[in-house]
């Protein structure tokens, strides 16, 4: 049998007229027997490998009342559109420390809405089609492309064309929000290359385009777009499918579980959750290609963009190759360099990259603001992997030794004399690429403030013996950086100077018009608003938020908003002020009237900024809480529930005072960080009766610190307090209440109700807890509970003593099961819908994957609902639907649920 190598070298000579040209695919990685690994011999060793990685378990606090619940990520990435959706960047220290490669936990992420949910099992059946103008249409499976396809393996760098937006959005706000230096990262991607796939499909003769299609469902279709099929039948250019990144599978942020990957061309065409393949004989018409990614002129500003859809339309403006660009890493922003224990040399240091495939040929930096100009030193670390043939890695053939493209940022270095940065005001870097292609002078504005790639520039500032470094700017609301600082001191950014002036030099300044002042509020409207009427508005169902002290509904627009409900359900009965300035563009801050219902009164407006103050009573009162003012409780003593659990009593202000929490209802704590000094505030429900007089019982439990994260803020500080210190409380809060026998009030409005259908997690038990002793305490309460509760082990389920005591006084009304994985069967069974039932679903024993899944089918729920646990704690009540023989019989249509409302009570998630 023949070599691969000598296949290969057969195959390079017969092609020898055609410009650089691949190995053919001539073996799958599956049976090639001469095919070495990574490892094989110490000698091959001399390639970067990915840096150690520990991809992150958990799911962040943040993340578990918005519909990526599903997603654990790194608590270091620093979110750039508030909590939803994901959209972050590491800080540029941290990206650079990994090195060439970046570790998927650190990698940034672009999302335009919630990440699909993709459960492990159904990975190998995950299927895309390849359709449109192709002879033979296919649906190719995960597996499929496992086993009929060659895998390869290659490093790509993916950049957003946000990268460096903030700068342009300090100089006036683009659409689109804040990105540092650090939207790019690389990693090594495993995949088929798509020109493999195109090619079963037979292409007819017209097609010139391959649209790709993910499965985000967002406000404006799922996310689409499209390059040109030239482009995919160019092996040069690398296009693929991948299905691991370092090696590993991919991660629900990055595409879990195959996504699109364009090497050299803007991260917004690789596109994740694959779903399609469209071949076409126009460019995509998806809504994404359309409205994103484009350099549109400099002149077109928001309002203009907006009111004429031309601009958009033109493909000369759509971005597809990257173009040079640069940073510095080190020093980093705030760096300090003392000048009295310096060394001799200080070695800057930094990134750059281009497009298209072509190598960074040159860095330089200047000390003088461009006047003249050394060359920094270039590591291209993605060449070491060219010297390997016919190597696997990470079960796809490692695929670079013929490749003379390049895919990868670079590293560059210089050494400067401390001495000379000593004299300097500042550090400037600019690439070229071997197009000769060069990062310019000045910023080149446009209305989406992408591909912003002038010469980086770090300050230096000279102080009391120390040099400081400033960059241009910190990612999203961070404040600092030399922009902020220049503009606010008055200084034209674009004066060609960086808005300072420079002797000698007359400013030039460049063509970017001043921002509009846009007028966010509505004429004529003098409703004052309190507070306390905004915190009613802090759910799903109609959410308000505050924009420089006005008060916004934004209900009206939950469907429509391009950024999905979710971010506007986040800011509700919050200021948002920063974020939502941060965020939007002048066309969006344009909308705003429409939304504007009043002003917040002067007294919320100081509670808004400042926090409520707390009043010390002089009088006995017989209600302990005041939903208006920080009452003071003692903690009395804490007891140890479990290892991770205790119960904190708080003693109240006397022994004939109650609490004042109705059932169902919940109460903020408030105290200050012992460590930190920072005032922490959550939200909890007692475990203690509601009538139990002089102190009340808290369940909680503790998120201590681990080696991967730091614990939860508030439980640590709890858990910290000495007995006998105060805490601050206030309440009740909570927008459901149970009165008794059924009746209960949701948002104040009376509600009956026959059954309860709650489900929880951990020491989400709590809320739940209440309403099902109150039911349970009643004999003459008819109405019927099922509660779910997940758990790992036996030992975890909280209040268990109780729930038995429950179940065993209630035979009629109340039974508990524990079973180790609740059936879909045993849920959906007529037994189940008509016993009240308390099940406790836990993990197999000895099973460590966490989260434990729970699966609910229930009637009014049309699929079943996946909940993770420990979970968000979420009661549902419902009116149980009459059983469907009943339906049959009086001829009425099936009917859903009359009604159906996911509460989101404090508890589990309050680290
Ligand atoms: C009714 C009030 C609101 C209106 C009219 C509105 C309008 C818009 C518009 C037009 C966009 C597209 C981008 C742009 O033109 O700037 C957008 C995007 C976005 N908005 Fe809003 N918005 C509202 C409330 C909010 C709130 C309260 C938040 C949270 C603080 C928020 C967060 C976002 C996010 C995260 C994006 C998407 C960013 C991206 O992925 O590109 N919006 N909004
Ligand atoms: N389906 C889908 N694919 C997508 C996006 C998206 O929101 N949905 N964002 C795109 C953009 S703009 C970028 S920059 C890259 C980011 O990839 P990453 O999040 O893995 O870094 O994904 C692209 N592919
Ligand atoms: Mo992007």
């Amino acid at each position: 049998m023949a070599t691969v190598t000598e296949i290969q070298t057969v195959t390079m000579r017969k092609s020898v007229e055609l410009p650089p040209t691949p190995p053919e695919t001539i073996f799958d990685g599956g049976d090639a027997t001469s095919v070495k690994s990574i490892g094989d011999s110490k000698e091959q060793l001399d390639i970067p490998l990915p840096p150690p990685s520990t991809t992150p378990t958990e799911v962040l606090d943040v993340d578990k009342p918005t519909p990526d619940a599903h997603v654990p990520r790194d608590s270091r990435l620093i979110r750039l559109t508030g909590v939803h959706p994901f959209n972050c960047e590491a800080p540029l220290t941290d990206l650079f420390k990994e090195g060439f490669l970046t570790s998927p936990e650190l990698f940034y992420v672009r999302n335009h809405g919630p990440v699909p949910v993709v459960q492990d099992e159904d990975i190998p059946d995950w299927e895309f089609s390849v359709e449109g103008l192709v002879a033979n249409p296919l649906k190719i499976t995960l597996k499929e492309l496992l086993s009929e396809y060659e895998n390869v393996t290659y490093p790509i760098t993916l950049v957003c064309a946000g990268n460096r937006r903030k700068e342009q959005n300090v100089v006036r706000k683009s659409k689109g929000f804040s990105w540092g230096p650090a939207g790019v990262s690389t990693a090594l991607f495993t995949g088929v290359v798509m020109k493999d796939i195109v090619e079963r499909a037979k292409p007819l003769r017209k097609a010139r385009y391959v649209c790709m299609e993910g499965a985000d469902k967002l406000p404006n279709g799922y996310y689409g777009t499209s390059v040109k099929l030239n482009w995919v039948m160019d092996p040069n250019r690398g296009i693929m499918l991948a299905h691991k990144m370092n090696g590993e599978s991919l991660t629900p942020d990055h595409g879990k579980p195959l996504r699109a990957v364009i090497p050299g061309q803007i991260g917004g065409r690789s596109v994740k959750w694959l779903k399609k393949l469209i071949i076409t004989a126009e460019p995509s018409d998806n809504w994404y290609h359309i409205y994103d990614n484009r350099v549109l002129p400099t002149m077109v500003d928001p309002d203009e963009a907006a009111k004429n859809k031309d601009w958009w339309m033109d493909e000369r403006y759509a971005i597809y190759d990257l173009s040079p660009n640069s940073a510095i890493a080190v020093p980093a922003h705030d760096e300090t360099l003392d000048l009295a224990t310096a060394p001799e040399y200080y070695t800057i240091q930094g990134y750059a990259y281009s497009g298209g495939g072509r190598r960074i040929t040159r860095v330089q930096i200047s000390l003088d603001q461009g006047k003249s100009w050394r060359f920094g030193n270039i590591e291209y670390a993605e060449d070491k992997y060219r010297a390997l043939e016919d190597n696997q890695l990470f079960g796809g053939r490692l695929d670079m030794d013929w490749r003379e493209t390049c895919f990868c940022w670079s590293f560059w270095k210089l050494n400067i004399l401390v001495e000379e940065l000593k004299e300097a005001k500042d550090i400037v870097v600019r690439a070229m690429d071997e197009s000769m292609n060069i990062q310019p002078r000045d910023m080149y504005w446009s209305v989406l403030g992408m591909m912003n790639n002038p010469w980086f520039r770090v300050a230096i500032h000279n102080e009391n013996g120390k040099l400081r470094f400033e960059h241009p700017t910190q990612p999203a609301l961070m404040p600092g950086g030399w922009m902020e600082r220049v503009k606010k001191a008055g200084g034209n950014l674009t004066n060609g100077s960086w808005g300072e002036r420079i002797e000698g030099k007359q400013s030039e300044a460049i063509e970017v018009e001043a921002p509009k002042e846009i007028k966010m509020t509505k004429d004529g409207l003098d409703r004052e608003i309190t507070i306390d009427e905004l915190r009613k508005h802090d759910g799903s169902e109609s959410p308000w938020f505050v924009v420089n002290g006005e008060v916004y509904d934004g209900t009206a627009f939950l469907e429509g908003h391009p950024g999905g409900a979710q971010s506007i359900i986040s800011a509700a009965g919050l200021d948002s002020t920063d974020e939502f300035m941060a965020i939007h563009s002048e066309t969006a801050k344009a909308m705003m009237p429409d939304y504007h219902i009043g002003s917040l009164d002067e007294s919320s407006r100081r509670i808004l900024a400042e926090g409520e103050p707390s009043v010390e009573s002089s009088e006995l009162r017989s209600v302990f809480l005041d939903s208006r003012s920080w009452t003071k409780s003692i903690l009395h003593s804490k007891t140890t529930v479990s290892w991770d659990t205790r119960i904190f009593s708080f003693r109240l202000e006397h022994d004939d005072q109650s609490l004042g929490l109705p059932t169902g209802q919940h109460l903020m704590i408030r105290l200050k960080d012992p460590v930190t000094r920072e005032s922490i505030i959550r939200s909890y429900t007692p475990i203690s009766e509601t009538t139990k007089k002089g102190y009340c019982d808290v369940l909680i439990k503790v998120y201590a610190d681990t080696k991967e994260r730091a614990g939860g803020k508030m439980t640590k500080a709890l858990d910290a307090i000495p007995v006998g210190h105060f805490v601050e409380m206030k309440g009740p809060i909570g927008k459901f209440e149970y009165i008794g026998k059924g009746n209960c009030l949701i948002n104040g409005k009376p509600k009956h109700v026959k059954k309860f259908f709650m489900v929880c997690g951990g020491s989400g038990i709590t809320p739940i807890f209440q309403v099902l002793r109150a039911v349970m305490q009643d004999k003459a309460d008819p109405t019927t509970c099922v509660v779910l509760d997940g758990n790992r082990l036996i030992e975890d389920i909280l209040c268990k003593e109780d729930l038995d005591v429950f179940a065993r006084d209630n035979v009629d009304r109340c039974r508990l099961r524990t079973q180790h994985q609740v059936e879909h069967d045993s849920i959906t069974s007529p037994t189940f819908q008509t016993h009240p039932t308390i099940h406790s679903t836990l993990s197999q024993p000895g099973e460590t994957a966490f989260p434990p899944r729970i699966s609910v089918a229930h009637p009014s729920a049309p699929n079943p609902l996946i909940i993770p646990a420990p979970i968000q704690p979420t009661l549902i009540s419902t009116l149980l639907a009459p059983p469907p023989n009943a339906r049959a019989l009086s001829g009425s249509l099936p009917t859903p649920a009359t009604h159906r409302l996911p509460l989101h009570f404090p508890g589990a998630a309050n680290m």
